[in-house]
């Protein structure tokens, strides 16, 4: 029975061949790839694999393979440009491959409490080629097993915003129609929840209300932590050019000097504003609602609030009580005067907006504003500070989050998290469970019995639950452990307990050395084909040569196959949940699963169906119609809308086009945006820190068993850890163990996309080879380091694989525009350091070589609505590497 033939998978198989070959781990670039063989078109149309921006682009393609990436002049995200990692990015596909399913000889067996040895292990000798119709096998009778044995929400699933909306769509069926599991999360969790659960707060829907367009009419923009010329380089691209044009003023707010704010100050440094904060972006809120509400009463908006919105009474009264810039220096970090002068062109920025009938503030934020454990509060804040100046609901102005990854919006809208259905409804809605046990064609009991399944702690919490062996397997999809914080303690230990099946595309990614099963993906222009969403909401389709490297197949397809293979098993019917054959090219046609998710729309916030209704009219298929119109833009409830591109903007008056909406403008049943609150109070600031130390360093600490703390913290507005600041200016070496000086900060870099394709590719591999840390020159002369010296950049979490049980990473000194260190485009202020995590396996996923492993460092705790952990803020001391 099924132990049985999971016994016979995880044995020995001593005369099995090595992974590949007797040469080990493949050095990148060093494969010989062969292709599936089939014809494909010349060009063909997509999505960039890499930001969330979404440029339009063109892969060129000869006899089937990916030769070259274009930008396409047609495409009204990018315009005909594209940044080097979209360029470049074909570099990245046929190097490194796996293409073959591997298993581990010596498996964990979370059934019996066996725990593989060989786990983060770099040898091919522990692993064995097999067959897809072995490793399926396996995986099937292992998942029923542990399903039948511990029930559904035992099994977990890390999902990606980089996977196509089709996949995504079929895992959330899969794991909650399925196998009845809320044990779902996604990087996604990592980068912009924080924006999702403050939309859903404060506008009853995850809705960017804005469009790129909008840009160019706007008279003011900011960027909130976010260094968008480094990581949405075509956004940051438009802003400049619109800035050159029409001499906008700007605001970033961000502890460091980067390249976005050097490049806004070189076209007018008169109109161009840097705060410096450090995590004092709610108190700046605050204090610019004071002053604008002192200083320049005619920018209030007492129409929106009055009769827009609840919750503006206290707001009100709140900020004028407690938020006089002079009173709250200690937390926005920024001089009285500053405050106010900015206070002065937000105001003079919005009264023009509202003159002209379009225009006002635009404000784009990125993840150094998400990952706070007052993340969601972030977003609510600033959002209170739009409603307050009127900066919402015309063309021009509004809070518009910048997704990070390519289809991070389609894994938003797909609902593959812990709570959530598709198109932006709760797991809690009685309503929306039974039309979408419908369209999944799975018992609704099956669903309800998933909303009452609990995954505290969201992405960090699984993983923790995983520690304690309640999640006894996982499936990791286009999504690496190591983008999750305190690797070294909790996902590591975690993937090595449980039975852990990864899909993956290259031979040395880190989720292979603790994975039980690997199955070869086909990826990113080897597709058939699929959809991305951009940050404005835009689908776009990613055509592909459906001719990927032999032996991979799409991760779709596999979602496909284990519906089918494991929902049989488990009692239903698979022709109901999965009814999809595959074609005469070997694959399942994602447009068959687009149409079945299109139709699943319908009533809905994200109601598409008028692309069905414009289909039945004309004939043409949903992806021709999206090609043509390069881009629809959700949500497209009607045929006429469809075939205008979507919906560009939202809250614009126009959600009439719901026939019986239980709404009026915003998506709350009330109809009005919701202002709560927000307040950042450092009085408690040690006590709460020094108990969310424990996370990582005391092994029987769990943050899920403590969310009153993550929750004292997020109402404090507080970061998880403080620095020791009385050691700051000691010699290198000198300072005690346990005191970590510094802040240290972990972001993007312009060159590299995350930590897996852009390493791998020749030319941007080249730009920038080596970790760094940025260090302002004065500390770097009192530590009595040099720009280009390695050092260890140690935080407080444990190691216990280091002999000294330290967690590290080693870096080069950066020090200012000069640093003989690439890129050397940022500058640091005093006492605050900052390294990219882009190259966190760049020298090696082997642990034993890895020495740059960002996430092995950095602090778990989290935001305890919207999860995401706060990797800007950790604490650390600088040692000499000897
Ligand atoms: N080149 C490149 N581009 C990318 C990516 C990539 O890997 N490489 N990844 C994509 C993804 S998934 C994402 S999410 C985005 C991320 O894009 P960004 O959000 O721009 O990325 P980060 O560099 O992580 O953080 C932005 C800034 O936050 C600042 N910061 C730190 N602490 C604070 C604080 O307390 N307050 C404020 N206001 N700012 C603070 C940091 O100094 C940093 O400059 O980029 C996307 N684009
Ligand atoms: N310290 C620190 N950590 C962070 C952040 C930070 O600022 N600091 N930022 C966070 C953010 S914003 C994000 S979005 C996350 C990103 O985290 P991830 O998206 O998890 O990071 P990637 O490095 O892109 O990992 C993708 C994995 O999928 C594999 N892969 C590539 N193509 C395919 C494919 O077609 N199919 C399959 N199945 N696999 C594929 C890659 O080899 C790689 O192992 O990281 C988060 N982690
Ligand atoms: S990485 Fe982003 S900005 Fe660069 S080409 Fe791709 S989508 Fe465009
Ligand atoms: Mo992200």
């Amino acid at each position: 029975m099924k132990r049985r033939s999971f016994i016979k998978g995880s044995a020995a198989m001593g005369a099995a061949a090595g992974v590949s070959g007797s040469k080990g781990w493949a050095v990148p670039g060093s494969d010989k790839i062969e292709l599936e063989g089939k014809k494909c078109a010349t060009n063909l149309l997509a999505a960039c694999p890499y930001c969330g921006v979404g440029c339009g682009t063109i892969i060129q393609t000869k006899n089937g393979k990916i030769t070259n990436i274009l930008p396409d002049k047609d495409h009204p995200t990018n315009k005909g440009l594209q940044c080097i990692k979209g360029l470049t990015s074909a570099e990245a596909i046929y190097v490194n491959r796996l293409t073959k399913p591997l298993i581990r000889k010596d498996m964990s067996d979370p059934h019996t409490g066996h725990i593989s040895k060989t786990k983060g292990s770099y040898d091919p000798k522990h692993f064995r080629e097999a067959t897809w119709e072995e490793a399926d096998e396996l995986i099937t009778d292992k998942i029923v097993e542990l399903v039948q044995e511990y029930g559904g929400n035992s099994i977990g699933l890390y999902g990606s915003g980089q996977l196509p909306v089709e996949g995504q769509y079929l895992e959330n069926l899969f794991m909650k129609g399925v196998l009845g599991s809320n044990t779902i999360e996604a990087n996604a969790r990592m980068c912009m929840t924080s924006a999702v659960t403050g939309y859903f707060k404060a506008l009853g829907s995850d809705t960017p209300p804005t469009c790129y367009d909008d840009i160019e009419i706007s008279d003011m923009i900011c960027f909130w932590g976010h260094n968008a010329r480094g990581s949405h380089p075509i956004l940051y691209w438009r802003v400049a050019d619109h800035k050159s044009k029409n001499d906008i003023p700007t605001l970033c707010v961000d502890p460091r000097r980067t390249g976005t704010v050097a490049g806004l100050e070189e076209i007018n440094p008169e109109n161009s504003t840097h705060f410096p904060t450090i995590n004092g972006d709610i108190s700046i809120h605050n204090a610019i609602a004071y002053a604008i509400m002192e200083k320049h009463p005619e920018a209030v908006d007492w129409n929106l609030l009055k009769n827009h919105t609840t919750g503006w009474e206290t707001y009100v009264e709140e900020v004028k009580k407690d938020y006089r810039p002079e009173d709250v220096i200690d937390r926005t970090m920024i001089p009285a005067e500053e405050i106010y002068a900015l206070a002065a062109t937000w105001a003079e920025a919005s009264i023009k907006g509202k003159k002209r009938g379009q225009g006002g503030v635009l404000a784009f934020w990125g993840i150094g504003y998400n990952q706070h454990l007052h993340g969601q509060h972030n977003t609510m804040s600033l959002i209170n500070l739009m409603a307050l100046t009127g900066n919402i609901g015309r063309p021009g102005c509004g809070p518009h989050s910048q997704t990070g990854q390519p289809n991070a919006m389609g894994e938003r809208l797909t609902g593959g998290l812990t709570g959530r259905l598709p198109f932006n409804i709760g797991l809690d809605d009685d309503k929306h469970r039974a039309v979408m046990a419908e369209a999944w064609g799975v018992p609704k009991a099956r669903l309800d019995a998933v909303a009452s399944a609990a995954n505290p702690g969201m992405a960090v919490g699984m993983m923790e639950r995983a520690l304690k062996g309640e999640v006894k397997a996982m499936f990791m999809i286009y999504a690496t452990h190591i983008d999750l914080p305190d690797a070294y303690n909790l996902s590591r230990p975690a993937m090595t307990k449980m039975f852990t099946v990864s899909q993956e595309i290259y031979k040395d990614a880190p989720n292979n050395l603790y994975s039980d099963i690997i199955l070869p993906a086909a990826t990113w222009g080897e597709w058939v084909g699929g959809t991305y969403v951009q940050s404005e909401r835009r689908f776009y389709v990613c055509d592909g040569t459906a001719n990927p490297v032999k032996g991979c197949r799409p991760d779709m397809d596999m979602v496909i196959d284990k519906i089918k293979s494991i929902g049989e098993k488990l009692g239903l019917d698979p022709k109901k949940i999965a009814p999809y054959e595959r074609k005469e090219n070997g694959y399942y046609d994602p447009e068959e699963v687009f149409r079945d998710f299109l139709k699943a729309s319908k009533g809905t916030d994200a109601d598409l169906t008028g692309i069905l209704e414009v289909e039945k009219e004309t004939g043409k298929s949903p992806y021709q119609q999206i090609r043509d119109l390069r881009g629809i833009q959700w949500p497209a409830p009607t045929a006429a809308i469809a075939k205008a591109g979507g919906t560009k903007r939202r809250y614009m008056g126009q959600e009439s086009y719901w026939p019986d909406k239980p709404y009026a403008e915003f998506r709350h049943p009330d109809g009005k945006l919701h202002i709560h609150m927000c307040r950042q109070d450092y009085s408690n600031y040690k006590e709460v820190t020094d108990e969310l130390k424990k996370l990582g360093t005391d092994p029987n600490y769990f943050a899920i068993d403590h969310l009153d703390v993550l929750v004292k913290a997020r109402d404090a507005g507080l970061t998880p850890e403080l620095p020791d600041k009385d050691f700051l200016g000691k010699k290198i070496g000198t300072v005690p163990k346990d005191k970590f000086p510094f802040w240290w900060a972990t972001g993007v870099v312009y060159e590299h996309f995350h930590t897996a394709k852009t390493i791998r590719a020749g030319t941007t591999k080249k730009l920038v080879p080596e970790m760094y840390v940025e260090m302002h020159p004065e500390d770097a002369a009192e530590l009595g380091v040099k720009d280009g010296q390695w050092v260890k950049v140690i935080t407080r979490r444990n190691n216990p694989n280091d002999k000294n049980n330290e967690a590290y990473i080693e870096a080069r000194v950066s020090i200012g525009l000069d640093s003989v260190v690439k890129p050397a485009r940022n500058t640091v202020p005093k006492g605050f350091l900052f390294s990219p995590w882009n190259l966190s396996v760049a020298d090696s996923a082997d642990p034993a070589k890895n020495r740059w492993l960002a996430n092995g460092t950095t602090h778990r705790a989290f935001d305890p609505v919207s999860g995401q952990a706060d990797f800007k803020k950790n604490a650390c001391r600088i040692e000499p590497l000897s």
